[in-house]
């Protein structure tokens, strides 16, 4: 493979690009007209625009992105995550123009995007999954039955659904009829599926995920677990590896079941079995396999050693796989927080803007993701995360010691950011104890933590510059400034009380 086109923008674009580089295969980009100074258009060897801003007239344009990739002479096509990277029909499209499609075959690709074709493809392997029904409902009599069977509260899913869209939580036997009848109407129109079945609803699970990797000879390995507990409305916001919670034992049979997932599938490439974990039984459940490199892959990466995107490019080529599974350990602990341009005082309402500043972190153990530059504007068009900051420590203290330093020492002024919320999650007792679920975010925190202390710092700074200012002179003044600054970052280091 001397060439690929990647066909998606921001970081995941960039952080394909470079180990392209590496691996001194040439790279072409794709951009949409309000991307054509974007670092990944940049990076890129070659570059082409596909059309305007929003999605569905660039990123989203299959044909026309095939049509590139061959009079470019491209050999394979990157999907990155989001945009066209769980697209079957795009993934056949590909192979059929005689390119190379680095990820699964559209039948994988189809199958995982069924959650009830998923359950019933793996039903031959021995894998736990919670409670309920692996085919479609046929009506709510139908669900009344299972529900008493398995008991409330259930979970009305949508079989086409994922990241949560489509869920519907039922406590009593009186709500089933009508939520039903909504779940199936809302998955009809948002998915062109009306499907859904029930399961037992998991009251406090964490959301912990097997990374696997897949050749085409029928060699699979897995590379341990992400835990992504800590979301709010199913965007995640930290993800780490390892979990803290899982044993030797549960982390190698967690890693078998997701090898068996792939297998059940014929899957290859590099893809994610999404499991819950019930704390208090200790019992995990297969909930869906994720058919793209996910967003969270550096914190496998960084504990591993391993290029993800590098072997998702050999193993395009047909290449056995190197790695046997009995080489894998993990070492260490890494720790990702999204930065979304996002206001944490306002609803997380998308921040849009100019990156006026914008300095990332640097030093021991950080590792900054991202596809922004200074003087750069977030488009409205597309999501909201501006770069991933991600951390490596000998243990998880290093980790969050390594992530509260290098949020310090980021600085993005211009536009509204997650970080502060990132600061609170990383500080707060229950997160590094690691008593936490997939409840972490809206059991404990407040807008008001942040303002109070935005507050603070401003009250600070204008008492600060005021005595400066009192005391007269030209030097003072010229102090003052700085001094202000310093002492408004000097207090973000205090904790949260
Ligand atoms: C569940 C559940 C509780 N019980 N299934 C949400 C996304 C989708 N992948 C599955 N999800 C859930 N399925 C049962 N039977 C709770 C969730 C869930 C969740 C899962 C992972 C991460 C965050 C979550 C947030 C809310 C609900």
């Amino acid at each position: 493979m001397k060439k690929i086109l990647v066909a998606n923008r921001g970081e995941i674009a960039v952080r394909i690009m470079r180990t392209c580089r590496e691996m001194g295969i040439k790279t072409v980009a794709i951009y949409s007209e309000v991307d054509r100074n974007a670092p990944h258009v940049r990076y890129a060897d070659q570059a082409v625009c596909v059309g305007p801003a929003p999605s569905k007239e660039s990123y989203l344009l299959g044909d026309k992105i095939i049509q590139i990739a061959k009079e470019l002479d491209v050999d394979g096509i990157h999907p990155g995550y989001g945009f066209l990277s769980e697209n079957a029909d795009f993934s056949k499209a590909v192979t059929e123009a005689g390119l190379t499609f680095i990820g699964p075959r559209p039948k994988a690709i189809r199958m995982m995007g069924s959650k009830l074709a998923a359950k019933e493809a793996v039903k031959a392997y021995n894998i736990p999954m919670v409670p309920g029904t692996a085919h479609a409902l046929e009506d709510a009599e139908e669900a009344i039955e299972v529900a008493n069977r398995i008991g409330y509260p259930i979970l009305i899913k949508a079989s086409a659904g994922g990241g949560g869209k489509g869920m519907r939580i039922v406590e009593r036997e009186e709500d089933v009829r009508e939520q039903m009848q909504r779940a199936v109407s809302e998955a009809q129109s948002a998915f062109g599926d009306g499907a859904v079945f029930i399961e037992k609803y998991v009251g406090s699970p964490r959301h912990i995920e097997i990374q696997v990797l897949a050749d085409t000879h029928g060699n699979i390995i897995h590379l341990f677990e992400r835990e992504c507990s800590v979301q709010r409305r199913h965007q995640k916001v930290v993800e780490e590896a390892p979990s803290i919670v899982l044993s030797e034992e549960l982390r190698a049979e967690m890693g078998r079941c997701a090898v068996d997932v792939a297998r059940a599938c014929d899957y290859v490439g590099a893809g994610t079995v999404e499991f819950l974990f019930d704390d208090k039984s200790r019992e995990f459940y297969f909930l869906e396999m994720n058919t793209r490199l996910q967003v969270e892959h550096p914190v496998t990466e960084l504990v591993t050693g391993v290029d993800l995107v590098r072997q998702q490019v050999l193993i395009a080529r047909g290449e056995e796989l190197a790695i046997q599974q009995e080489e894998l350990k993990i070492q260490g602990h890494s720790i990702e927080l999204r930065v979304y341009a996002e206001d944490p005082t306002n609803n997380f309402l998308p921040s849009i803007g100019n990156l006026v500043n914008y300095s990332p972190p640097k030093g021991v153990g950080v590792r900054v993701d991202d596809g922004y530059k200074e003087g750069m504007d977030i488009p409205i068009y597309y999501d909201p995360m501006i770069a991933k900051l991600i951390t490596y420590g000998a243990d998880r203290t290093e980790a969050i010691a390594r992530m509260l330093r290098a949020i310090q020492d980021y600085h993005i002024d211009g536009v509204a950011t997650t970080l502060d919320f990132g600061r609170f999650t990383l500080e707060h007792e229950a997160f590094v104890s690691g008593k936490f679920d997939t409840h972490f975010v809206k059991n404990y925190f407040s807008p008001e933590l942040l303002k109070q202390d935005n507050e603070t710092e401003a009250t600070i700074a204008a008492e600060l510059a005021a005595y400066l200012m009192a005391k007269g002179g030209k030097a003072q003044a010229a102090d003052a400034s700085a001094q202000v600054v310093q002492k408004a970052s000097n207090w973000k280091r205090r904790k949260f009380s």
